[in-house]
């Protein structure tokens, strides 16, 4: 409970504070886009820019804040944490300046499930599970290098090829939306990806990220799978240029060779920034993750 009354500290380096101060702005006050969570100066030139052209973002965040909704029932106020404040003005700065479009397919992991249970079974006595997360994470590492400009940062006019696979993590917790990231993913094995995962989510549920935990990534997976649900519209981190979204997995009868068979399918949502890729491409990138994840020999190649 403490975390959602502790203001979080403002993280910048002193060249940020530094054009902050000659530019007269309150660093607290500025959206931070990056999912590892520091200031950068184009955060505080695009606040400025904002600001002169008198689109400022409390007017835009808080539109009704003075709206009398008791005057309809009853009501209770709720103040948003420190952190759903700062994540919500990263969120509606994404939103609002990455042109999004969101693609998506279906996967059909029955045999990848299997090998999961199996896997479960015969090494219950680690203690460690072997997750759908890090199964997908390991074909994401496929579909990435085989489509590598989704494995990107846009810096002005040219697209920034990562030849290292840091994945972020949407991390769901009481305080809001945390994304925390596992580095080299390509370089792990199923069960180090898995504990590495477990460990991440629990520090960002106890409020013990620091900074460094959730820098760095190259590409984001965002599992609602454990929840429920199927397809979503996940919203890019800038810095990045993708976003997988992941759905709950459910049998559906699937005609396969003249036969109609329970087929377990997991939907996928990509979305994608389209300054930096094509629709085209996209469909590419999801067959390529389908195809990976229905036949995970594919991975070992
Ligand atoms: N379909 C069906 N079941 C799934 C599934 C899927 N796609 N993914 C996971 N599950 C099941 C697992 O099998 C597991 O079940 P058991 O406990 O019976 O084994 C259960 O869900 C939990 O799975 P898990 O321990 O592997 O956790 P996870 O990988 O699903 O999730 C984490 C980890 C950190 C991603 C998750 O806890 C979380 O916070 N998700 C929310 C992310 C979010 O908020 N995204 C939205 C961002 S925009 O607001």
């Amino acid at each position: 409970m403490d975390m959602l009354k502790t203001a979080p500290p403002v993280y910048a380096s002193p060249g940020v504070h530094k054009l902050a101060r000659e530019l007269g702005v309150a660093l607290a006050q500025v959206p931070v886009s990056a999912a590892h969570g520091r200031i950068t100066a184009d955060d505080v030139r695009s606040y400025v820019k904002r600001r002169l052209q008198g689109a400022t973002l409390r007017a835009t965040t808080v539109p009704e804040k003075t709206a009398d909704f008791a005057k309809f029932g009853p009501i209770e106020h709720h103040a948003l944490s420190r952190l759903r404040q700062r994540s919500g003005a990263a969120l509606q700065h994404n939103w609002t300046q990455i042109p999004h479009v969101t693609n998506h397919a279906d996967a059909d992991i029955t045999e990848l499930e299997a090998f999961r249970l199996t896997l479960n079974q015969e090494h219950g006595h680690t203690g460690v599970k072997f997750t759908l997360l890090s199964l997908i994470m390991k074909a994401c590492v496929v579909a990435l290098k085989k489509h590598p400009h989704f494995n990107a940062s846009l810096a002005g006019e040219t697209l920034v090829l990562k030849r290292y696979y840091h994945f972020g993590f949407a991390t769901d917790t009481h305080h809001g939306l945390l994304v925390p990231v596992i580095r080299n993913a390509d370089q792990k094995g199923l069960l180090d990806l898995a504990r590495e995962a477990a460990a991440l989510a629990v520090k960002a549920r106890d409020g013990k990220l620091a900074p460094q935990d959730m820098a760095g990534g190259s590409f984001t997976i965002s599992s609602l799978g454990g929840i429920g649900g199927t397809y979503f519209t996940p919203i890019i981190n800038a810095r990045e240029v993708a976003i997988l979204g992941v759905g709950q997995c459910h049998t559906q009868v699937v005609w396969q060779e003249g036969q109609a068979l329970p087929r377990l399918i997991l939907p996928l949502s990509l979305s994608w920034d389209h300054r930096a890729v094509d629709g085209a491409a996209a469909a590419h990138f999801n067959v390529c993750l389908a195809q990976t994840l229905a036949d995970f020999r594919l991975a070992l190649l």
